[in-house]
């Protein structure tokens, strides 16, 4: 009898060791963890800050250029009564006298008194051409040119802008 249960028991150890043996489930089998490789830290390249490139000042000081004005004298009567220039510009007066055997010239004042002249161009007589040049006022404002062979007649205003 005894026998008998120690068999029993005996198959019942084997088989519980037999059940945990063979039903034991599977060891977690260690999934390979994706070795992720490392992002390469790419180095921010330093930004060289550009050198500021300093620009030379123009030694030249600041003028208004040059202007050609076209001014005809026929008929003891300019052909136009106002002339308009930049201050400070080089101002150059392309004379045309038509007036065969007559005297002309350009001349310009600070004002119609014609008593302070800022310019006065040499008197051609026609049929002849000249250029005359001069430098314009650095101040704005009006001014007063003529003839100074036929003051009366021969006026127009010199605009300063
Ligand atoms: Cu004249």
């Amino acid at each position: 009898m005894t026998k008998v249960i120690l068999y029993l028991v005996l198959a019942v150890v084997l088989f519980g060791v037999c059940i945990a043996g063979c039903a034991a489930p599977p060891g977690p089998t260690p999934t390979p963890t994706p070795t992720t490789a490392p992002p390469t830290t790419t180095v921010p390249s330093t930004t060289t800050v550009p050198s500021t490139t300093t620009v030379p000042p123009t030694t030249t000081p600041p003028s208004g250029g040059t202007v050609d004005v076209y001014l005809q004298a026929k008929n003891t009567a300019f052909n136009k009564s106002t002339i308009s220039v930049p201050a400070g510009s080089t101002v150059n007066v392309h004379f045309d006298n038509q007036d065969q055997g007559v005297p002309h010239n350009f001349a310009v004042y600070t004002n119609s008194q014609a008593t302070t002249k800022i310019f006065g161009g040499t008197i051609i007589t026609g049929v002849s051409q000249t250029i005359y040049t001069f430098t314009a006022p650095s101040s704005t404002g009006n001014y007063f040119f003529r003839c100074d062979v036929h003051p009366s007649v021969m006026t127009g205003t010199f605009t300063v802008t």
